[in-house]
């Protein structure tokens, strides 16, 4: 009798301890948190934001590093998925096109200008679109939590104004990610050369390529007028979102409160985050295009009839990549599109 009342009182106080939350003792003493760019870009800003807010939503129970210049993997951005499936990296705020070498579908925003305008932007990535995205990301040991931007990517170089196709004759164009850009840029005639951010920069400055295309945002953060780069063009021809995840091993090893908090700042930081990237460049507010005009850059804005000559002759690159991306995805990414 005595052995059974026992027994009963051990089961019943390991029902209690199991139905408590999580207790900060199991929690790792670090979460790292990977990021390409520093927190002088709107990217790294977001970063540092999420891991600022998760601190203070969890009571101090998560405690999250950032580690820009995706150094976990050793600045190979194109890794930075790899790991974070692999358990080097816990969360990241990552680029589509960098996790497009692993993430097919992610190519969808790097097809050329598909999306023409912000509006366009957001109704993917907030709309059903954007839904079926974190589905697919959730079935590779990750848990998706919401939508930044880098944003739209527009093309510079060192050596002329770009009005047409024919004026990218013979530029080296530094590119980074998928095949998908290589393609694009050989299709106008540049030529397109592969390279990490990190040796991106250094490649400019040393006129081992010629051009870059990056959003505005990181044009005026890194100032790469100062390495050569005089000639911008905005062409708005594709636009990378980026997305707050957690790995699926990391999320799941937290209690559920944790869960609720870790999301909810992933939602405030991403959202301003997108704000801070649309900042000066998007609206009435051309303050950063005017501050980069200022550094002696010329700036050269297509009207929508020379954007034409680009999109017709990228069209087959666009047309060969819809089967990789998958074709119903793009098909609901357009009609998105068309009525945003
Ligand atoms: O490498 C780039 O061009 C950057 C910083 O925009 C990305 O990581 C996609």
């Amino acid at each position: 009798m005595k052995n059974l009342i026992r027994i009963g009182l051990l089961a019943s106080a390991a029902l209690v301890l199991s139905a408590l939350p999580a207790r900060a003792a199991d929690y790792r003493a670090e979460y790292r948190l990977s990021t390409v760019l520093p927190e002088s870009f709107p990217w790294g800003a977001g970063g540092l934001r999420w891991a600022e807010l998760i601190k203070e939503r969890t009571g101090g129970r998560i405690n999250v590093k950032m580690y820009p210049g995706t150094s976990l993997v050793g600045g190979d951005q194109t890794k930075e998925f790899t790991a974070l499936r692999q358990g080097t990296i816990d969360l990241a705020v990552g680029s589509t096109i960098n996790w497009s070498p692993q993430v097919r579908e992610l190519n969808l925003f790097a097809l050329p200008f598909l999306m023409p305008d912000y509006k366009a932007i957001d109704a993917l990535t907030k709309g059903e679109v954007g839904r079926d995205l974190f589905a697919v990301l959730a079935t590779k040991d990750v848990v998706p939590l919401a939508w930044g931007e880098n944003g739209f990517r527009e093309i510079s170089n060192s050596k002329r104004d770009i009005h047409v196709p024919d004026d990218l004759k013979g530029l080296k164009i530094r590119v980074v990610g998928s095949p998908l850009f290589v393609e694009t840029i050989s299709a106008l005639g540049g030529n397109p050369v592969q390279m990490s951010w990190a040796d991106a920069q250094p490649a400019m400055a040393t006129n081992a390529v010629d051009g870059q295309e990056n959003p505005l945002s990181v044009f005026a953060a890194a100032k790469l007028h100062t390495v050569g780069q005089k000639h911008v063009t905005l062409w708005g021809y594709v636009a990378d979102p980026l997305i707050f995840v957690v790995s699926r091993q990391v999320w799941d090893s937290w209690s559920p409160e944790d869960q609720r908090a870790v999301r909810e700042a992933a939602e405030q930081a991403a959202a301003e985050e997108v704000a801070l990237a649309r900042k000066g460049i998007s609206g009435n507010d051309d303050e950063m295009l005017k501050a980069i005009a200022a550094n002696g850059v010329s700036v050269v804005r297509l009207t929508e009839a020379e954007k034409q000559a680009f999109q017709k002759a990228t069209r087959p690159v666009f047309d060969k990549w819809v089967k990789l991306v998958g074709a119903p995805l793009v098909t609901k990414a357009e009609a998105a599109v068309a009525k945003r």
